[in-house]
C-alpha cells in the first residue's frame, strides 16, 4: 500500500487520451466509466461481477451514505470497501449536488447547506468541511470538492455567483482534506455554459492545486449540442497533466463525445438504471424488452456481445422476466449494460493507442444507424 496517487497519459489522438490513474487499491484505465453504487451497492449486482464487467473504480455518494447507514457507522465498519465488499477503488461525490436534486426544505449559505432527509425528514447540515470528514470516514479514494451546481438554463449572475461560491469552498475543502497519501482530492470546474466563468473557474481550482479536475455543472438541463460547445473548450482550460472528470454522463453517443473532446472519467447511473426499467443498451442502439414484438425471440440481445446474458438468455426470456416481475431482469440487464458501457471504453482505450479514434468514432455511429434491433 505504498503507491501514491499519480495519473500517466499513455496515448493521445486529436484531443482523445488514454492514460493509468494509480491508487494503492488498483489502477483505473482511461477514458474509465464508473459504474454507480450510491448506497453501497451497484443495484442487482454483486461486486465480483461488476468487476467482472470490466469496471476498475465505482462512484458512491457522500448523501445518501451520511443518511443511511451513517458514515460513522461505515468507518466502525471498516470502512466503505469494506462494509460493501468492493476492493478497488472507490471516487465518492461530495453531497451538494445530490443535496439539490433530492432533499427537501434546502437552504444555501456561504457556510453550506440545511436541508431534511428525503429519507425520514430529518435534519442535517453539510458543509465543505463536513463532506471532507464524511468522505475521509467512508474511506474515499477520490474525494470530490464541495460544490453548488445550479441547473441550466441559468442567467449569468445565478452562475457567476454560485461558481464563486464554489470556488471558495473549493479551497475550503482543499484546507480540510489536508495531506492524505494515496487518497485523491479532485476539484470541480463550474460556469456552466460561460466560456469566461468556466476560464475563471479552471484558474482558481489551479491555483489551489488539486490531483484531478471534474467539469461539474454539465448535463443539467442544457442538451447535447451546448454540452458539447462547452467540451470543445473547457477541458482544455484544465492542467494536460491531471484527469479530468465529467460528472454524471452519460448516454453512449455523450460518453464518446465527451472522450473525443478530452475527458478522462465519467459516471452515470444509466446502464444500472435503465437495466431495471427493461431497457438495454447495445453496439446497434436501444432495446426495450417490455415490447411485446421480443416474445418469441430466440435471439441474444446482441449475437456479438460475450456478456453472460448474451451468451445464456434470449429476448424472448428477458422479455418474459420483465413481464413477470421477476428480480432476474434486472440483474441480467443491469449486466448487459454495464459489460456494454464498458466495452465502450475499451473500444475507445485501444483506438486511441492505436492512433485510430476518428475511424473507431465513425464506425461506432455507423452500426448505431443499421436500424431494426
Ligand atoms: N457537481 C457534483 N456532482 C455532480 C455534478 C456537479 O456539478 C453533476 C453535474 N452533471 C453530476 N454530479 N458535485
Ligand atoms: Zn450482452
Amino acid at each position: 500500500m505504498s503507491t501514491r496517487f499519480s495519473f500517466s497519459l499513455q496515448a493521445t489522438d486529436g484531443r482523445a487520451r488514454s492514460g493509468v490513474i494509480s491508487t494503492p487499491r488498483g489502477e483505473i484505465r482511461t477514458p474509465a466509466f464508473m459504474p454507480v453504487g450510491t448506497a453501497a451497492t451497484v443495484k442487482a449486482m454483486m461486486p465480483e461481477s461488476v468487476a467482472a464487467t470490466g469496471a476498475d473504480i465505482l462512484l458512491g455518494n457522500t448523501y445518501h451514505l451520511m443518511l443511511r447507514p451513517t458514515a460513522e457507522r461505515i468507518a466502525r465498519l471498516g470502512g466503505l470497501h469494506q462494509f460493501m465488499n468492493w476492493q478497488k477503488p472507490i471516487l465518492t461525490d461530495s453531497g451538494g449536488f445530490q443535496v439539490m436534486s433530492l432533499a427537501e426544505l434546502r437552504k444555501l449559505t456561504e457556510e453550506g447547506v440545511t436541508f431534511r432527509s428525503h429519507v425520514d425528514g430529518s435534519k442535517h447540515k453539510l458543509t465543505p468541511e463536513r463532506s471532507m470528514e464524511i468522505q475521509k470516514l467512508l474511506g474515499s479514494d477520490i474525494v470530490m470538492c464541495f460544490d453548488e451546481c445550479p441547473a441550466l438554463p441559468a442567467d449569468h449572475t445565478r452562475i457567476a455567483e454560485s461558481m464563486r461560491l464554489s470556488m471558495r469552498w473549493a479551497q475550503r475543502s482543499r484546507d480540510a482534506f489536508g495531506d492524505r497519501q494515496g487518497h485523491a482530492l479532485f476539484g470541480i470546474q463550474q460556469g456552466g455554459d460561460v466560456e469566461e466563468l468556466r476560464a475563471e473557474s479552471a484558474e482558481a481550482l489551479k491555483g489551489i492545486e488539486f490531483d484531478g479536475y471534474a467539469i461539474g455543472g454539465l448535463a443539467v438541463g442544457e442538451g447535447q449540442e451546448i454540452m458539447f460547445q462547452v467540451l470543445d473548450y473547457a477541458p482544455g482550460q484544465l492542467p494536460v497533466d491531471k484527469p479530468r472528470y465529467l460528472m454524471g454522463v452519460g448516454k453512449p453517443d455523450d460518453i464518446v463525445g465527451a472522450v473525443k473532446r478530452g475527458v478522462d472519467m465519467m459516471d452515470c447511473v444509466l446502464p444500472s438504471r435503465s437495466g431495471r426499467t427493461g431497457q438495454a443498451w447495445t453496439r446497434r442502439g436501444q432495446v426495450n424488452l417490455k415490447n411485446a414484438r421480443h416474445a418469441d425471440d430466440p435471439r441474444p440481445l446482441d449475437e456479438q456481445c460475450t456478456c453472460p446474458t448474451c451468451r445464456h438468455y434470449s429476448r424472448a426470456y428477458l422479455h418474459h422476466v420483465y413481464r413477470a416481475g421477476e428480480m432476474i431482469s434486472g440483474m441480467l440487464l443491469t449486466w448487459h449494460n454495464l459489460h456494454y458501457f464498458q466495452e465502450l471504453m475499451q473500444g475507445m482505450r485501444d483506438a486511441i493507442a492505436a492512433g485510430r479514434f476518428d475511424a473507431w468514432e465513425e464506425d461506432f455511429h455507423a452500426t448505431r444507424d443499421q436500424g431494426d434491433i
